[in-house]
């Protein structure tokens, strides 16, 4: 074996365990399956717990999270109709839900993917109890610590609680 043919082997296996990696994560991770791994990226930030966590005790309660998604939705609602179309909800206009919620967030959200998963009657457009019947799904689905139901803490929010790997 040439010293290429060596590399190009050491670079496929390398390739081949970084996808079982992630693979093994993905199964073990209901929240990142349900709602895409782009969001669980864009979600699972500082920046973002430290947005949601209006109170600052460290923690993010049910009600910051759901606080925390109304303001999103009525950045996306830009004709204020209380719906959302697929041209709202990934249309340019993130630049104010980049900048409330970093564009991480806005780019794992605005795909037509999300889209799609949230719009659960397929009408086309989401409503805002299908965003937070969405969103009250994701926030049970991270909410694995039975210590303190209802509440997330720095693991929990990162996707590093019980029932993570
Ligand atoms: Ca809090
Ligand atoms: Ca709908």
């Amino acid at each position: 074996m040439n010293l290429s043919h060596k590399k190009l082997l050491t670079a496929s296996l390398a390739m081949l365990v970084t996808a079982l990696g992630y693979g093994a994560r993905a199964a073990a991770d209901d929240m990142a399956s349900f709602a895409t791994g782009g969001y669980a990226r864009g979600l699972r930030t500082p920046a973002i717990m430290h947005k949601m966590d209006t109170n600052g005790d460290g923690m993010i309660s049910k009600d910051e999270w759901i606080a925390f998604q109304e303001k999103v939705f009525v950045m996306l609602d830009k004709d204020k109709s209380g719906m959302l179309d697929e041209k709202e909800f990934m249309g340019p206009g993130g630049a104010e839900l980049a900048s409330f919620a970093t564009a991480g967030y806005a780019r794992g959200l605005e795909t037509k993917g999300m889209f799609k998963k949230i719009d659960t009657d397929s009408d086309g457009t989401i409503s805002k109890d299908e965003w937070l019947n969405f969103q009250k799904k994701v926030f049970e689905m991270m909410d694995t610590d039975p210590s303190h139901k209802g509440m997330l803490d720095h693991n929990e929010f990162f996707g590093r609680g019980p029932g993570n790997k």
